[in-house]
């Protein structure tokens, strides 16, 4: 049943996915296995194959949708089970930068992954991340940048973290971003795409 449910979220199948959870948790599965063994799973598979150009954007996202529709099934299940988040990720698009798609497909995958995310959107200021990261404690700041013009804010996000006693590890993606760029301005994390972005979490994390 899991294995089936892990093609149906790969293929997008919405409903099949809410059908199958629902079996899933009426055969008595527990919930942590549903998530671990079936969505995630189904995520992770997905994420290999995004990562070789064997499937593109659209089936991420629709794929996401679907991982999306079977966790709010789970959501009852979990908190029944005390399943925990496997931690907190803030994630936004830097001050002056309206680009959210790339950003939006990071936090779907870190979704899928088990993270708890909280987004804090587009054009969000270096004082906004701190304070967010603050209140909310969380484990990952996760900044996205579309623009030659906008990445530069990823330095004076760092340092508003810094200056707000922030200790969680940052990590900067984005089309203009590089390896050596994030190493400059200080992020302890660098990713070409959304999957290796889970990568690269799990890592910092482990
Ligand atoms: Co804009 N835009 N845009 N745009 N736009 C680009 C980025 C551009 C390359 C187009 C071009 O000229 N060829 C160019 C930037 C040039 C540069 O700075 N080098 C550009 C420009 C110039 C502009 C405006 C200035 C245009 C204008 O008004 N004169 C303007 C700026 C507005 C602003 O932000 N203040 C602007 C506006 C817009 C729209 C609003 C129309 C729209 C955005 C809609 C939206 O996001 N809701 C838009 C779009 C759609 C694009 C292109 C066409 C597509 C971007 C996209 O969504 N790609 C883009 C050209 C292009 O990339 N081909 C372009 C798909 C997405 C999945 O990829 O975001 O790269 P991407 O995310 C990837 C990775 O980068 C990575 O993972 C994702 C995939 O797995 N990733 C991360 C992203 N964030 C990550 C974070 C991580 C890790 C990985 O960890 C935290």
């Amino acid at each position: 049943m899991l294995h089936k449910m892990q093609d149906a979220l790969m293929a997008g199948k919405k409903a099949e996915v809410e059908a199958l959870v629902d079996q899933a948790i009426a055969s008595g599965m527990s919930a942590r296995q549903i998530l671990n063994e079936g969505l995630i799973v189904g995520m992770e598979r997905l994420g290999v194959l995004f990562k070789n150009n064997e499937v593109f954007i659209p089936e991420v996202l629709v794929a996401a949708r679907a991982m999306n529709a079977g966790l709010t099934k789970l959501e009852p299940q979990l908190i029944k089970e005390k399943v925990e988040p496997k931690g907190l990720v803030l994630i936004g698009t830097v001050k002056g930068d309206l680009h959210d798609i790339g950003k939006n497909l990071v936090g779907m995958m870190l979704k899928g992954a088990g993270y708890k995310i909280i987004d804090l959107g587009t054009d969000v200021s270096p004082e906004r991340f701190a304070a967010a990261a603050k209140e909310h404690g969380v484990q990952i700041v996760a900044l996205s940048a579309l623009l030659t013009t906008t990445m530069v804010q990823m330095k004076s996000i760092i340092q508003s973290l810094q200056a707000a006693g922030v200790k969680a590890p940052v990590i900067v993606g984005g089309a203009p971003l590089t390896q050596e760029y994030a190493a400059q301005i200080g992020a302890q994390g660098y990713a070409s795409d959304a999957a290796s972005a889970v990568d690269i979490v799990n890592k910092l994390l482990a």
